[in-house]
């Protein structure tokens, strides 16, 4: 088996600065050591691409994500299977669009990174990599995946869940496709997808992020949709609820939908789903043409928001595709 590796950043080749952590660590020689005297895979076996820069993973952008997907796909043919040596702050960001960039790939890619720089005696570095690079070559990871802690995540399922624990991520819809062990356990998970077939490269795009939270005024709404961005991603409560009672606060989202922004509602609950309509607090932003994410973490939905306005989708046929699994991103009705 062949593995190729493209590295990004994030704290796991970091070193100590004056001003904290920063990318510096001879990860590459880090790697290939990690190698030398493997049984089923040896330093022979991996190619291995640096980005540059290399960055924190918080100062990722939709122009990084094109940056890894260029990176697969100009080393397509010369591996079996592909690592992703990421930070993990924006990491399921970033394994969800390439998810949805890289639909017909056919080869395995697997997201890891870690929670301590792999200089540091208890650094998860080795294990998160192992780990990655076992799923990689197990015959069994499909389409794009995230190793973390104990556990195998489909990339376009899972969230990051802790600032500082081993197990820093977890699929709250799904569960993992597979926990680690001797032997691995596999579970089945629904991961079928429409695809895409020769996507645009992502671009960048302006499509706020906005929580509603109790007291919030229409007032205060109107000003953060001012000027109109290109799609909105609201973080409602429950199953998709805003406060209705607010004086006009659902006529400010109508508002916004009339003048053709795709409005894009989330849950503030990580695990459920989105139901628009299933109580009257999300009933007029539902009867307005909002459309919930329906399972979809924040992360694959925001995204998703952004893969197909890269496209060249907006307004409705944008609505209308956040309902449709391009990657297994999301459970399907029937
Ligand atoms: N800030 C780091 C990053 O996302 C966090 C990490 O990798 N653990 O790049």
């Amino acid at each position: 088996m062949r593995i190729h590796v493209t590295y990004t950043g994030g704290t796991i080749g970091m070193v100590e600065s004056a001003n904290g952590l920063v990318p510096g660590a001879d990860l590459e020689g880090w790697l290939y050591g990690l190698l030398r005297g493997g049984d089923d895979l040896g330093p022979g076996d991996v190619t291995f691409t640096q980005l540059d820069p290399l960055i924190d993973s918080s100062n990722a952008t939709p122009d990084s994500w094109q940056t890894m997907v260029d990176d697969l796909r100009a080393h397509r043919d010369d591996a079996d299977a592909f690592v992703v040596l990421h930070g993990t702050d924006t990491m399921s960001y970033s394994s969800a669009a390439v998810s949805y960039a890289l639909t017909g790939f056919g080869k395995p890619i697997v997201f890891t990174g870690s929670q301590h720089p792999l200089g540091r005696i208890e650094s998860d570095a080795a294990a998160n990599v192992t780990g990655a690079l076992n799923a990689a070559l197990s015959g069994r990871a499909e389409g794009v995946n995230l190793f973390f802690g104990h556990h195998l995540f489909a990339g376009n399922r899972v969230t990051k869940v802790s600032s500082w624990a081993f197990e820093g991520f977890y699929s709250p819809n799904t569960g993992p496709v597979a926990q680690s062990g001797t032997p691995w356990h596999w579970n089945t998970i629904e991961r079928e997808g429409c695809g895409w077939a020769d996507p645009r490269p992502y671009g960048r795009h302006d499509v706020p992020v906005i929580d509603m939270a109790p007291g919030i005024t229409a007032e205060r709404l109107a000003a953060m949709l001012e000027p109109r961005p290109e799609a909105v991603l609201l973080r409602a409560f429950g199953v998709g609820n805003v406060p209705s009672d607010e004086p006009g606060l659902t006529d400010v989202i109508a508002d916004a939908i009339r003048d053709g922004v795709p409005v894009i509602v989330a849950s503030q609950c990580q695990q459920g789903e989105v139901m628009l309509g299933r109580y009257e607090t999300g009933d007029a932003i539902a009867r307005a043409g909002a459309v919930g994410t329906s399972d979809m973490t924040l992360e694959a939905a925001y995204a998703k928001i952004v893969f197909l306005l890269s496209q060249g989708l907006g307004g409705d046929e944008l609505a209308e595709w956040m309902g449709r699994s391009i990657a297994g991103e999301l459970t399907q009705e029937g």
